[in-house]
């Protein structure tokens, strides 16, 4: 495990912004060329599957080692997904949003594809001080993930995709140039970026105190065995907090939004 937050989040990034080279550009143009130093992450998620070895636990406990506390429960129920949040007690570092798909729900033959590929797997792999970035253990046909796309299109990423960062979000809050969502969001647009609309391009709002918004992933390479193909990779978020009534910036999830960022890494239609 990392014993260092900051060197964690800088490997996360890194392994993020491989595959999703709208983030980069996005990260500049909103930080200004000269100091990308200069935003603040609200949150980075990651996804994995409920199995003994790919728990969402399993994904925690780096982060627990470094004083993450679990925060808050999720739960999607048409998507079969399971998530928590965790804080760092130092409120300057992100928040943490992992999500983990109940595959015993899904069909005997998801079911029997996801375990096949948690199988490869070394158990050991999961305490590795680079596992939150380590990737695939498995190797996947395209057939499998079309299998699995045609059920859960969160199966079928996390089946292609593996371990890794799923978004980084910016704070908007923090921003030097605008603290406004709907200023971000047309910038993005005028910069050619392809905003997620499900459910509107805003979820949320000042009324459950968290309004977000995201690109569509980026497409990239997966190796499928005989073959490499394009399909979706990661996104980029970006979040406005508003004040509760006791003054504090919320510091929560919204199910309901947390809905729709999740369609973020379908095929843009
Ligand atoms: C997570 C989607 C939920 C949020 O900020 O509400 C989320 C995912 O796509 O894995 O990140
Ligand atoms: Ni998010």
């Amino acid at each position: 495990m990392h014993s260092n937050i900051n060197t964690l989040f800088e490997c996360l990034w890194d392994n993020y912004v491989a595959i999703t080279p709208s983030a980069h550009k996005i990260h500049r143009l909103l930080a200004g060329e000269e100091n990308s130093s200069g935003i603040i992450n609200d949150h980075v998620a990651f996804r994995t599957f409920n199995l003994g070895k790919t728990g969402l636990d399993k994904l925690a406990a780096h982060f627990e080692a470094l004083g993450y506390v679990a925060k808050g429960d999720y739960n999607f129920e048409a998507k079969k997904l399971t998530a928590k949040h965790f804080e760092h007690p130092d409120e300057t570092q992100p928040k943490v949003f992992i999500s983990e798909l109940r595959v015993e729900e899904l069909s005997e033959t998801a079911q029997a594809i996801i375990t096949k590929l948690v199988e490869q797997m070394d158990a050991a792999a999961v305490t590795e001080d680079n596992f939150l970035y380590s990737g695939r253990h498995w190797e996947i046909s395209k057939e499998d993930y079309d299998t699995l796309l045609s059920e859960s299109e969160y199966a079928a990423w996390m089946a292609a995709w593996g371990f890794r960062a799923n978004h980084f979000t910016v704070s908007v809050n923090y921003l030097k140039s605008t603290q406004s969502l709907v200023e971000v969001n047309t910038l993005l647009k005028d910069a050619g970026f392809v905003l997620n609309t499900v459910g509107g391009e805003i979820k949320g709002g000042e009324d459950v105190y968290l309004a977000q918004s995201s690109t569509m992933a980026d497409r990239a390479d997966v190796d499928f065995g005989s073959e490499a193909i394009a399909i979706p990779s990661c996104f980029y978020e970006f979040a406005q907090r508003y004040p509760m009534p006791n003054g504090k910036l919320y510091q929560g999830f919204v199910a309901a939004s947390a809905d729709k960022i999740f369609e973020s890494t379908n095929a843009k239609s």
